[in-house]
């Protein structure tokens, strides 16, 4: 079997379906930020291209039964409520997804039992008795080596949650996964599909031993919140291949316009779920005849000071208290710049006001305001620059610093945004921010601030004092057209992270919004021979009176 190259140009990235079960926090937010930094960056880099991004909540099973149950509430509307914070919660975040899917929509459904009757008569489902562990929090039965025994009372544990187990003995249908080993092998071994490597090496690992089948259906009477198995109510879909399934049904399946899509180009998932979407679900595309995902990115956990988030420790950090104290932009930067997927990120109070404080109020914002003083830019206009100071200006080592980093800002932020390392992407922008804070504390334009004579501008007179305060004012103005030009810079590259503030940043600049695109980054004074304004211009561009010029408040 071959996977060929993608033959459509479109982007389809997806994050998990959140668990309806308890409240979103930093982590699940956390997966769809990453998600959607990666869409706008490839809207960004390749704005004829369409994007999808799906994202939404998982609803059925025995755990939500139970939650719903716990609060008293009908399991519907339960189901209502949480899905609703979680809309509200990526709306509030910037999460610009195209879709927001529910396990408990008709079109969800349809596309389950399409999926499932495909299997079926394809031949990789068969009925059987079935007895083993099962926990019902992980909604899965675990082998002996999953579990650990308490000798004292003699109950049993999933190892990996924590959550107890009960002996089921029940007759449900099987899906074939042993038959597909080396398929899935093939797959993980081509190399590129599971990011970081490191995963990669987790999931080869898993599948150097023998892969038993998988039970695929429950009996009704025990998981009634749950889509029926087609031709048998007396069995539901198991609750992960229904989940998995949403990602085919997000893109039209199974109507036949979600060839468009298939198969995703990215597919971000938490470290926990490796196995579900590394061996079961490249499984069942297998065995339907679909073709397995591009990629997996796959991220490890935040923990909150060194510790586990949960309910019992009492540290779960909920987002929307967060982006109280951080703003909603604040914490899509603390979470891009902090978090790497490798390994797991440790969130703290202390240590995300020191960063936001000192690089989006310090280094970005103090940067804009000194651009956009009165007492040095009393026109408020992103100046031209001027070939002669400029040439003479770039002679300065600091103005050095600043034309290395703008020269290597593109090809750099591109290599990290292919490879999401978004905190890499922050790195380069902030120290660039620094160079270009460091030319301007080293070229003083303040000394350079026009007298009273400066009136005199332009009218003819050639008089000594007049032509060095036309100098001065020349210089003047390339400074903060040079200091503009990497705030511009910067301002475009980082969208995807942060796109209010960019957005906020790039207005009171007076950059047209068919200027903010990457391509856009090749028009600085760093990088075009010509003195000249973004898109060739030679024009003094009035900023944007309306918008204050402080970006972050400290
Ligand atoms: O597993 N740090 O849903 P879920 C970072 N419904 N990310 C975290 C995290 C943490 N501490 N905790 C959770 C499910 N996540 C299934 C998925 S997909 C077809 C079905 C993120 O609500 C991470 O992406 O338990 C993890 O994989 C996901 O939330 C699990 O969310």
């Amino acid at each position: 079997r071959r996977y060929c190259a993608r033959v459509s140009q479109d982007f389809y990235a997806t994050t998990p379906i959140f668990y309806v079960n308890a409240a979103p926090h930093i982590g699940h937010l956390y997966s769809a930020v990453i998600t959607d930094a990666m869409c706008r960056y490839q809207r960004l880099k390749h704005p004829e291209q369409s994007v999808h991004l799906c994202t939404g909540t998982d609803e059925h099973g025995t755990k939500i039964q139970q939650a719903a149950a716990t609060q008293g509430v009908p399991v519907a509307q339960y189901c209502d409520n949480i899905s609703t914070r979680y809309r509200h919660l990526f709306r509030e975040s910037g999460i610009n997804n195209t879709d927001f899917i529910r396990t408990t929509e008709e079109r969800h459904k349809q596309a389950v039992s399409h999926f499932w009757r495909t299997l079926h008569t394809r031949g990789h489902i068969y009925s059987a008795a079935y007895s083993g562990w099962y926990c019902i929090s992980d909604e899965t039965f675990l082998t002996d080596s999953q579990l650990r025994l308490d000798s004292s009372t003699g109950a049993r544990f999933s190892l990996e949650s924590g959550h107890p187990v009960e002996w089921t003995e029940e007759t449900n249908y099987m899906f074939r996964l042993s038959a597909l080993q080396d398929e899935v092998l093939y797959w993980v071994k081509q190399g590129g599909r599971i990011r970081p490597a490191k995963f990669e090496k987790i999931l080869l690992d898993m599948l150097s031993e023998p892969l038993p089948d998988v039970s695929v259906s429950r009996p009704a009477n025990r998981v009634h919140w749950a889509i029926p198995v087609p031709e048998d109510q007396s069995q539901t879909v198991y609750v992960w291949l229904d989940a998995l399934i949403n990602y085919l049904t997000s893109a039209g399946y199974p109507d036949e316009k979600y060839r468009r899509w298939w198969p995703p180009s990215i597919q971000v998932i938490g470290k926990d779920i490796l196995k579900f979407h590394g061996i079961y679900w490249p499984a069942f595309l297998i065995a339907a005849g679909l073709e397995p995902p591009q990629q997996l990115f796959v991220h490890s956990h935040w923990t909150v000071d060194g510790q586990k988030m949960s309910k019992s420790k009492q540290n779960v950090v909920d987002p929307v208290a967060a982006a109280k104290t951080y703003t909603m932009e604040g914490l899509r930067y603390f979470l891009l710049r902090e978090g790497v997927a490798h390994s797991d990120g440790n969130f703290s109070n202390v240590k995300a006001l020191r960063i936001l404080n000192s690089e989006l109020a310090d280094t970005l914002g103090n940067l804009l305001s000194r651009a956009c003083a009165k007492s040095l830019n009393p026109q408020q206009v992103y100046p031209r620059l001027h070939a002669v100071q400029l040439a003479d200006l770039v002679q300065m080592d600091a103005a050095k610093r600043l034309q290395d980093a703008l020269q290597q800002i593109e090809a750099r932020c591109a290599q990290h945004y292919a490879d999401n390392n978004f905190y890499l992407v922050v790195d380069s922008v902030i120290s660039t921010l620094h160079a270009a804070n460091n030319f301007f504390e080293t070229a003083r334009p303040w000394e350079l601030k026009r007298p009273a004579a400066a009136a005199t501008l332009g009218s003819g007179t050639t008089d000594a004092a007049n032509v060095q305060n036309i100098e001065n004012f020349e210089r003047l103005e390339t400074i903060i057209a040079m200091t503009m030009d990497t705030l511009r810079i910067c301002g475009i590259v980082l969208q995807p992270i942060m796109p209010q503030l960019c957005g906020k940043l790039l207005d009171k600049l007076a950059v047209p919004p068919e200027q903010r695109l990457w391509r856009n980054l090749g028009e600085c004074f760093a990088t075009t021979a010509a003195p000249s304004l973004f898109s060739n211009e030679t024009v003094t561009r009035p900023l944007a009176a309306h918008t204050d010029a402080v970006l972050f408040r400290r």
